[in-house]
């Protein structure tokens, strides 16, 4: 199975080089690395193109002019990969909170799913210790927020560490998706949901980062949280199929 993990990098530098080696050091036939870097100050899209060479044929670099914004990186990126060929399609953070070592077990899921999510929030997931009690707090919230507004059976959905069969992306109608921030990652899953896909989450333990810094901020968590409504408002004529 073809595999392409699309990787979003902002100020990445620390963690790319490693987080690269860790995929490639997986025991998979064909995984493909494709970074979508936005002009990153600390030179992460120069060291992807270094990378990229050093692994030839196995890793591809996009570049965007600037902080355009994750939603966007990530819809980029995911059509760049359906035309490399992908067969499957693979979205995670750069920083290490999703770990490379889980990626095969969401890849053996999607055999009886249309997406693997990765999920912090059911039974054998948990986030990091020593995130501090207003972060834990704050992340639980938010979910149980979007969910309970949009009324979605899945516990974790605002995690970016998934696993996408191609014909389910495939038949998404992704220019309807607008969200950005961690609004993308909601929208997604649930346009995925009302057009009556079946997603199954894999229980992960979410690391803090260990290097650079987190962009979050409360400017991002309140559009968040405004942005749940609106994909409530936007897709009211869907009715779930399945
Ligand atoms: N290309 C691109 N990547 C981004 C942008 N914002 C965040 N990222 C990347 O998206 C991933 C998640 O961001 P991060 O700051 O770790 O968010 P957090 O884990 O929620 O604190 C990381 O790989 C970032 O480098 C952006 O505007 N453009
Ligand atoms: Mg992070």
């Amino acid at each position: 199975m073809r595999l392409i993990v699309v990787i979003p990098t902002y100020n990445e530098a620390e963690n790319l080089p490693k987080l690269v080696s860790a995929l490639f050091d997986l025991e998979f036939e064909e995984l493909q690395v494709l970074i979508v870097d936005d002009n990153s100050p600390d030179g992460s899209g120069r060291l992807a193109n270094d990378l990229a060479q050093k692994y030839p044929g196995r890793m591809e670099v996009m570049h965007r002019s600037g902080k355009l914004g994750l939603g966007t990186a990530y819809l980029s990126g995911f059509r760049q990969a359906m035309q490399m060929g992908a067969q499957a399609i693979a979205q995670m953070d750069a920083d290490f909170s999703h770990p490379p070592e889980k990626l095969p077990v969401l890849v053996d899921a999607l055999d009886a799913c249309d997406v693997a999510l990765g999920s912090r929030y059911i039974p054998g997931g948990s986030v990091d210790e020593r995130w501090p009690l207003w972060r834990k707090g704050l992340s639980a919230f938010g979910n149980l927020y979007a969910r309970s507004i949009l009324r979605i059976p899945i516990r974790d959905v605002t995690g970016g560490f998934r696993v996408w069969r191609r014909e389910t992306l495939e038949r998404m109608p992704l220019e309807c998706v607008h969200s950005n921030g961690y609004g993308f990652q909601v929208e997604m899953i649930y346009l995925a949901y009302l057009l009556g896909y079946v997603a199954s989450e894999i229980p992960f333990y979410f690391a803090d980062r260990r290097w650079g810094q987190s962009k979050m901020s409360f400017r991002i968590q309140r559009e968040a949280a405004v942005r749940v409504w609106r994909i409530l408002f936007e897709y009211r004529g869907f009715k779930r199929q399945g």
